[in-house]
């Protein structure tokens, strides 16, 4: 299988994550590629080729332009403003206020973002940038006859909407990449999201689109992040009605028990018959995981990866969560090979 991956990554350095009222060094961090990268080419998984530039027309078909100029702004405007820190949202515009971009940067901060944890330093735009290129190169690829290519995309992107960054998000390379299908003729495209998260960003980008059918297999939002989305009554909107399914599970649970909730969304891909599938692909699922709450195994990934080459689709895959570093390369890397031998064989 085929491997984009940029240096450009390591732009995205933060030194914060604000997490129980400190500031610790985050979870989401360079060495998580890199290690992800280095299994890769360990296990031989096919070539390595960098992203092209596809320029913002493409990100802009996914995020607001208003989101996108802030985006790139943001830092200059946190160093002009002489803040002696990263930039930190701290207020946003709650139940009641009014939904308007303010001029200053505290404002804006709290205007595009909808979570704390994740500081905008020097950088992050253009790793950033890098992460939806290298997405959008895997895009293309497979346009062009590859039948399944790994976006090595950091940061992550599935919990980007359309104008909120948070959850170490910035771009949602996935649906950035969705979208792209569908700009160049694909009628159908289905996003099937197997971090341990709930996929918010993109749920409520296609929430009222019957385009793209978006499944998300993830920890109960009561109990844990994005807690204000990702609930199993959440179907879609409108003419999206129908289109999107959210299947949650409680602490502790198993490949086992998630695979059913896979065999259901496998179902449902097959019948919307897609002309592409998008796998933003986690392994924060995984039991040793520092943030969540499942008990996946290493060797559960590659029976992931196989039943997900039986829907015998192109199939994209964007690099999103899993915080065990020592482990993130070989989960990944597993779910990979577990879907190029049973496309194979
Ligand atoms: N105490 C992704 O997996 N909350 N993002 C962390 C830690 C944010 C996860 C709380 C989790 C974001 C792409
Ligand atoms: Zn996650």
């Amino acid at each position: 299988m085929l491997t984009v991956f940029s240096p450009l990554h390591n732009r995205r350095t933060a030194k914060t994550e604000l997490d129980g009222g400190i500031l610790i060094e985050p979870h989401e961090k360079p060495s998580r590629a890199e290690t992800i990268l280095a299994r890769v080419i360990h296990q031989d998984l096919g070539d390595i080729v960098a992203p092209d530039d596809f320029g913002l027309e493409p990100i802009l078909r996914v995020h607001t332009p208003e989101y996108v100029g802030f985006l790139e702004q943001c830092w200059d405007d946190w160093v002009a403003a002489d803040k002696p820190g990263e930039a930190i949202p701290a207020v946003w515009p709650g139940r009641g206020m009014r939904q308007r971009i303010p001029k200053d940067i505290d404002g804006r901060l709290g205007y595009f973002s909808f979570a704390a944890e994740t500081s905008i330093t020097d950088g992050t735009w253009e790793a950033a940038r890098a992460s939806a290129n290298v997405a959008l190169t895997a895009q293309k690829r497979i346009a062009q006859g590859e039948r399944a290519v790994f976006a090595l995309c950091r940061p992550p992107g599935h919990h980007a909407a359309a104008d909120l960054f948070g959850g170490y998000c910035f771009f949602n390379n996935a649906a950035i990449a969705a979208q792209a299908f569908l700009d160049q003729g694909a009628r159908r495209v289905a996003i099937l999201d197997v971090d341990f998260h709930h996929g918010n960003g993109t749920q409520s980008i296609f929430y009222d689109r019957a385009d793209v059918l978006n499944i998300s297999l993830h920890g109960d939002p009561d109990l844990v992040f994005p807690h204000f989305l990702g609930f199993e009554d959440e179907t879609g909107n409108g003419v999206g009605e129908g289109f999107n399914l959210n299947l949650v599970y409680p602490p502790d649970t198993p490949f086992s028990v998630w695979r059913e909730g896979l065999e259901t969304a496998c179902e449902r891909i097959a019948h919307y018959q897609p002309d592409a599938l998008v796998i933003p692909l986690g392994v924060d699922t995984f039991e040793d995981d520092p943030i969540s709450f499942f008990k996946f195994k290493s060797g559960d990934y590659v029976t992931l990866g196989e039943r997900l080459a039986r829907l015998g689709l192109p199939t994209l895959f964007t690099m999103e969560g899993g915080y065990d570093v020592e482990a993130i390369g070989i989960n990944a890397v597993n779910v990979l090979e577990g879907f190029e031998r049973a496309s194979s064989g």
